[in-house]
């Protein structure tokens, strides 16, 4: 584990057993706020240490701080040592439950002697934790709902780590080969990855050395001549090493995905071929036509190359043969970030701060979108900080030629579908994403659509409410959300967090069918996260966007006209 995941585990630990104890909550979400931070950065801790910058990470105050310095010096936190005396370790692993709360795991731990996953199964099932006061039959449904999700995460990892474990093997071994590329979930960048699939070209006995003797291998789970696996932060890195003349073959059978492998296969097999992740052969003289790179290979089957992405058999193998897969976006096609929040709200750093970092990724604008004030652990916005704000990012703009901070907002939609702050102070912004923050359990459509159709509204934010192993997002009817953002010109998010990716690839897809427009965001707390642009990126193309659909890839000037229509046309239908 690397030392920015094994602190933020430990603060985290420190978080849940200060909860199961009920102490305060404002101090339990800073433990969190600053293990959310510190596990999504791209910095290393000890070198921010080093540095003397540990403030510049949100939520890490003198308190923090100190606690930071003991573990890089010690390799624990006292309090957590202490803490972990007084509560059992597995309790507080049943925490990450989503649904499970703390205040109702104390109980079943009190009442009931609930210590293990498999107590709490145990008191579901006969029914003694549904006698406890305060719990219904919904809550017990919630709880088991939670429980799925809980065993389901364990075992996928977010693409965001498996990202960083892949750079990290590939950082170890690449000097030893003459080709290495990883395969698999990861190479089409869908949202979780179960393992990771790394191919080589090169010394099979030298890479297997490196590849199983790398720093962070806990286990070596299989160790041969051309394919080993081991376990690092507890997931499995599998390696196999190919000729040169399989490189292709090897990479499109690894990629996957097995549906889309398997309807190659028939394709194939209707133009009397086999193909496998040896080549392609010819089926009456065993003949080999194809191999060596995956243009070969698809070419050998009639089709044009299939980016990754696409390799779903969502019907790009169609589109493929009939020479109509989409252009898809690029990182290099993105312009700017359309989400990101400041020290202004909850974020850690000041605007200027992230307008260097836009400037330093060659973006032409970033939208500073702090929280709108009824998200009030996030210290939103009133009114009145708003102008401030607003005046402060125009005295800022003076500075910069080419480049433009944004005026943004994430203003709260409340539940009964207004907006949380006033149509003149929202007027006065160049972009606002209206995001719903509350009542999950309840349909949503109704409230989305009046955002969609409020004049000043130019995105839904993380529109469909899932996080990523937590939660699932809220009930909602994704045609009419649809139809009506198309209908309005309101763009959706991609929101890049790695733990929300949302709106997910397959719902993409289907808005692009209406004509939707599409906003990547990487609802950044910390400039250490602009990075993630990247899993968003990935998930446009995972939804067959190309750069025409996707409004950061557009210059300030079409994105201000875009904004500015839809105002005045939503007005006009008011
Ligand atoms: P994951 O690891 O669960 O996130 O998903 P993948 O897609 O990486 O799956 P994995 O690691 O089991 O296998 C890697 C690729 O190998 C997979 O995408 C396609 C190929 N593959 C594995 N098993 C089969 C199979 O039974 N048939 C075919 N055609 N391909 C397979
Ligand atoms: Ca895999
Ligand atoms: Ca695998
Ligand atoms: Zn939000």
């Amino acid at each position: 584990m690397n030392k920015n995941k094994e602190l933020a585990r430990i603060l985290n630990r420190i978080a849940d057993f200060l909860e199961l104890k009920g102490d305060v909550i404002y101090k339990i979400n800073a433990y969190r706020r600053a293990a959310r931070a510190i596990e999504s950065i791209a910095d290393d801790i000890e070198e921010l240490a080093r540095e003397n910058r540990l403030h510049e990470i949100p939520g890490v105050g003198d308190r923090i701080a100190k606690k930071i310095k003991e573990f890089l010096e010690t390799g624990t936190v006292k309090k957590y040592e202490e803490l972990k005396k007084e509560i059992p370790e597995e309790l507080a692993e049943l925490l990450d439950i989503p649904y499970l709360g703390p205040k109702t795991l104390k109980l079943a731990y009190e009442k009931l002697g609930v210590r293990s996953l498999d107590d709490l199964k145990r008191v579901i099932e006969d029914g003694s934790l549904a006698k406890l006061p305060g719990m219904g039959p919904k809550k017990i449904e919630n709880i088991k709902k939670g429980m799925a999700l809980y065993t389901k995460g364990s075992d996928r990892m977010l693409l965001g780590e498996a990202l960083d474990l892949a750079g990290y093997v590939l950082g170890q071994i690449s000097m030893y080969c003459d080709r290495v590329q990883y395969a698999g979930s990861l190479r089409r960048m869908k949202e979780t990855v179960g393992d990771i699939d790394i191919l080589a070209v090169g010394d099979g006995a030298l890479i297997m050395d490196k590849f199983t003797s790398m720093d962070r291998v806990t286990e070596v789970i299989a160790k041969g001549e051309t394919k080993s696996s081991v376990l690092m932060d507890n997931r499995q890195v599998d390696i196999r090493v190919v000729e040169p003349h399989q490189w292709g073959a090897a990479l499109q059978y690894f990629t996957g995905s097995k549906e889309h492998n398997v309807h190659l296969r028939e394709i194939a097999k209707e133009k009397g071929l086999k193909i496998n992740e040896y080549g392609v052969f010819d089926v009456s003289t065993g003949e080999r036509i194809a191999g060596a790179t995956e243009e070969e290979i698809y070419g050998a089957l009639g089709l044009v190359f299939i980016p990754p992405e696409l390799r779903e058999d969502w019907g790009e193998i169609e589109a493929a043969r009939e020479g109509k897969l989409p252009k898809l976006v690029e990182l290099s096609d993105i312009n700017g970030d359309l989400h990101v929040h400041s020290n202004w709200s909850d974020g850690g750093f000041s605007i200027e701060r992230i307008a260097e970092e836009a400037l330093r990724l060659g973006y032409s604008y970033v939208a500073i979108t702090d929280h709108s004030k009824s998200v009030r652990i996030a210290n939103g916005l009133d009114e009145k900080r708003l102008l401030e704000q607003i005046s402060y990012i125009d005295e800022l703009n003076r500075a910069f030629k080419d480049f433009r901070i944004l005026k943004g907002i994430e203003v709260d939609i409340l539940p009964d579908g207004s907006l949380d702050l006033s149509d003149s102070a929202l007027e006065k912004l160049d972009w606002v994403v209206a995001s719903v923050h509350s009542r999950f359990g309840e349909d949503a459509t109704d409230r989305i659509v009046s955002a969609i159709r409020h004049p000043c509204v130019c995105c839904i934010g993380h529109p469909s409410g899932r996080m990523l192993f937590q939660r699932d997002g809220y009930p909602v009817d994704w045609d009419v959300i649809f139809r009506e953002a198309a209908e309005h010109g309101v763009c959706l998010e991609i929101n890049a967090h790695q733990d929300r990716l949302d709106l997910p690839d397959y719902l993409v897809k289907r808005a692009k069918e209406y004509g939707v427009k599409f906003a990547i965001g990487t609802d950044a707390h910390h400039v250490g996260q602009f990075w993630m642009v990247k899993l968003g990126v990935g998930v446009a193309r995972r939804g067959w966007l190309t750069k025409e659909e996707v409004v950061n890839c557009w210059d300030l000037d079409k994105l201000m006209e875009f904004v500015v229509k839809k105002r005045s046309e939503g007005k006009r239908c008011r």
